[in-house]
């Protein structure tokens, strides 16, 4: 009896018509959405290149040219998923009411449609929540970010998929009206307060961009105020990885690089020294989202595995003198172990190599992620 008084008490929850703003209006979210979508896909297919470049199928093969590639796509990436936020937070501004529309379910095809709505936003905040603690390098976690982001990806792609499909007729009528129709002429408000949050929306995503895309976009980086990477550390050149956190601040003397194929050779650092040295242009870019261009000079990869015996055209496994460490080897696959930019670098910006880029020497290739550019190589193996 109380409860039922109680009840009667508490005020109504709002219906969707109670929400009269003019910018929860489909032309609104249409629009939004469309951008959302365009930022949404860039950065699915630029984080399916990153995934494939570091998870290769048998089929994939990642160009060595041009030599900035990877830099791009992970631009790409990264820029999309920043300017992605503001445009999914303005996305859901426009359409929150809905949340509010009776009956909360008509049909199994209603809730249906509105359960992928549901998994489309949970794995959007996912993506994008992850990928900006990512950038910022905090990971406050205990799962694997690459495993858990890309899953989601998908996730996120499907659910959004079909509500596209759903909202095809919807998209198309509202992005044929006018943002504002003649007969709103007199009511200035109200179509004005549509296309300003459209601007609105429109400048928080470019202000969002400009402040974080100068760690990676050079000619950026000084109007970027929250950019994660200011192109600080040693040498001009930003670290990863410092050879203390990586247990090898201090190198053996004795030490000699060890390239094992048909015949295992050995190279002290001296004999590296002496050996044709390169010198190239190549950026490091990481895939946490920063990237840098540097000056290296050192033995070309190819040139290694000739002294071994050893095709160019092979797979080789780079191995760093790190112990542990996600990192601490990659794979160069045939057509990046033969091309002619792929180095042992031992110098950087002119100087010996700093040991925290990698002191001996450190792979430097182009178009790949900062992820294989393996620093402190000890070995290298040609794979049968
Ligand atoms: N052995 C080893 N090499 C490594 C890493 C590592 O953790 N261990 N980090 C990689 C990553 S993620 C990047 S982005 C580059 C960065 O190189 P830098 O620190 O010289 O800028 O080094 C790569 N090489
Ligand atoms: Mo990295």
């Amino acid at each position: 009896m109380n409860l039922k008084r109680l009840l009667r008490r508490l005020p109504e929850p709002p219906s969707e018509s109670d929400f009269r703003s003019p910018v929860h209006d489909e032309r609104v979210a249409a629009r939004i959405g469309l951008w959302l979508g365009v930022a949404f896909g860039l950065c699915f297919a630029t984080g399916l290149l990153s995934h494939g470049i570091q998870n290769p199928p048998g089929w994939f093969t990642w160009p060595t040219r041009p030599v900035s590639l990877y830099r791009i796509t992970q631009g790409v990436h990264v820029v999309s998923g920043i300017a992605s936020i503001p445009l999914l937070l303005a996305k859901l501004w426009s359409v929150y009411p809905k949340l509010f529309s009776r009956p909360a379910i008509r049909s199994l095809p209603h809730a249906l449609e509105r359960g992928s709505i549901l998994v489309l936003v949970a794995a959007a905040f996912f993506e994008l929540a992850t990928g900006l603690f990512n950038v910022a390098q905090n990971y406050p976690w205990s799962f694997f970010f690459p495993t858990a982001h890309y899953a989601a990806a998908w996730i996120a792609v499907g659910a959004l998929l079909v509500h596209i499909a759903v909202k095809l007729p919807v998209i198309r009528t509202a992005l044929r009206r006018p943002v504002r129709e003649p007969e709103e002429a007199s009511k200035r408000t109200s179509a004005l307060s549509r296309r300003g949050f459209l601007l609105g929306t429109g400048a928080a995503t470019g202000a969002a961009v400009l402040a974080t895309a100068g760690s990676t976009v050079p000619w950026l980086r000084d109007m970027s105020v929250l950019a994660w990477r200011s192109g600080k550390g040693p040498q001009g050149v930003p670290v990863n990885r410092t050879a203390t956190a990586a247990g090898v601040a201090r190198v053996n003397p004795q030490w000699t690089l060890e390239v094992v194929g048909p015949r295992t050779a050995r190279f002290t650092l001296a004999q590296l020294q002496a050996m044709p040295q390169v010198e190239a242009e190549l950026p490091i870019a990481c895939v946490e989202g920063w990237s840098a261009s540097a000056h290296w000079t050192g033995v070309r990869v190819a040139d290694l595995l000739k002294a071994a015996g050893a095709e160019p055209m092979s797979t080789v496994v780079v191995e760093s003198l790190e112990r542990a460490g996600k990192y601490r080897s990659s794979v160069l696959p045939p057509i990046h172990a033969a091309d002619p930019l792929t180095l042992l670098a031992l110098r950087l910006n002119g100087e010996e190599l700093d040991i925290d880029h990698g002191y001996p020497c450190r792979l430097i290739a182009p178009s790949r992620p900062g992820v294989l550019q393996t620093k402190w190589v000890s070995r290298l193996e040609v794979m049968p």
